[in-house]
């Protein structure tokens, strides 16, 4: 087949790609936004290149007509979690949206392979439109942790190293290697709760000051600056305590404040 018709074949799954993207990235957004946990840490996405589908086609003695009919993976999208408790969510989530329909799912956590991948796979059904009209494609999502994910690249550019026969003595470490995954993630969920406490504060912290310093930025528009110079070195005061609730209590009266000064712009423009 022709490069140029295989670009015009792969352009729906580049699409699916893109928008899948940022759908999940979207996700881990309205999460954060609403100081809420994301089970989703992280999102990637590729389009498997030309040669790598006709090395698996040749390998799997996959007619080329029958490429797209019988490969789930030509667009793929990975999803990286923190915690191996975050991964069923995820799969929840994808279960439960409207836009995608799952049409297969493969539990290589549960069932590790025997090389010690682990990620947990789901195929769906999702639909593009193109110039060409609209069109029905898979896709496979990778759901696993940062862990398994560092474990599955290192592995991975040594399969493309070795031509996939990886060297006895490499491949011994490579399964020491797994096994240390899962007892990493393992370990890191036991403390999974303090962490996420932790993560939680940070993100408060990081909003509540963000809060602060628009109001602040607002009101240099429409108060007198003294004023604002004022309640700019009370905030300083306040950081510096490092003290959560006051904080909070902070940027609860500063809204009152830049509340007021809006009221009072607006009645000022009706007259
Ligand atoms: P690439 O380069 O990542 O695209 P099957 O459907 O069972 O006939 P298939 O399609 O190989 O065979 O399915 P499987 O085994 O679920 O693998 C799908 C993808 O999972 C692979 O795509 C890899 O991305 C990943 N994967 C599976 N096994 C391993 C492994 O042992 N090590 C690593 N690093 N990744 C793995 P591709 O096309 O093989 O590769």
């Amino acid at each position: 087949m022709e490069i140029q018709l295989w670009r015009e074949i792969l352009t729906p799954y580049d699409l699916a790609v893109k928008e899948l993207i940022v759908k999940f990235e979207h996700l881990i957004y309205e999460h954060r936004s609403q100081g809420l946990y994301s089970p989703i840490e992280q999102v990637t996405g590729r389009v498997k290149t030309i040669a790598s589908i006709l090395d698996k086609a040749q390998k799997k003695k996959i007619p080329v007509n029958e490429i797209e009919e019988r490969f789930v993976d030509i667009a793929g999208v990975r999803i990286i979690c923190q915690f191996v408790e975050d991964i069923p969510k995820v799969v929840d989530i994808i279960r439960r949206r409207t836009d995608m329909e799952v049409v297969k799912e493969r539990d290589y956590i549960n069932h590790m392979k025997d090389s010690g991948y682990r990620s947990y796979h789901v195929i769906v059904n999702y639909e593009v439109q193109t110039l060409h009209g609209n069109k029905k494609i898979k896709v496979e999502i990778q759901i696993r942790t940062l862990a398994m994910n560092f474990w599955s690249t290192i592995e991975h550019s040594l399969q493309y190293k070795y031509k996939k026969n990886i060297p006895d003595h490499i491949r011994e470490k490579l399964t020491n290697a797994a096994n240390a995954i899962i007892s990493l993630d393992n370990e890191m969920s036991s403390v999974r709760s303090e962490i996420m406490d932790a993560q939680n504060s940070f993100q408060i912290h990081t909003k509540l000051v963000s809060d602060i310093l628009n109001n602040l930025q607002n009101l240099y528009g429409v108060a007198n600056e003294r004023e604002v110079l004022k309640i700019q070195d009370e905030f300083y005061r306040i950081y510096e305590l490092n003290d959560i609730d006051q904080l909070k209590r902070f940027c609860r009266e500063l809204d009152i404040i830049a509340e007021g000064y809006r009221v009072q712009s607006f009645t000022t423009e009706e007259m």
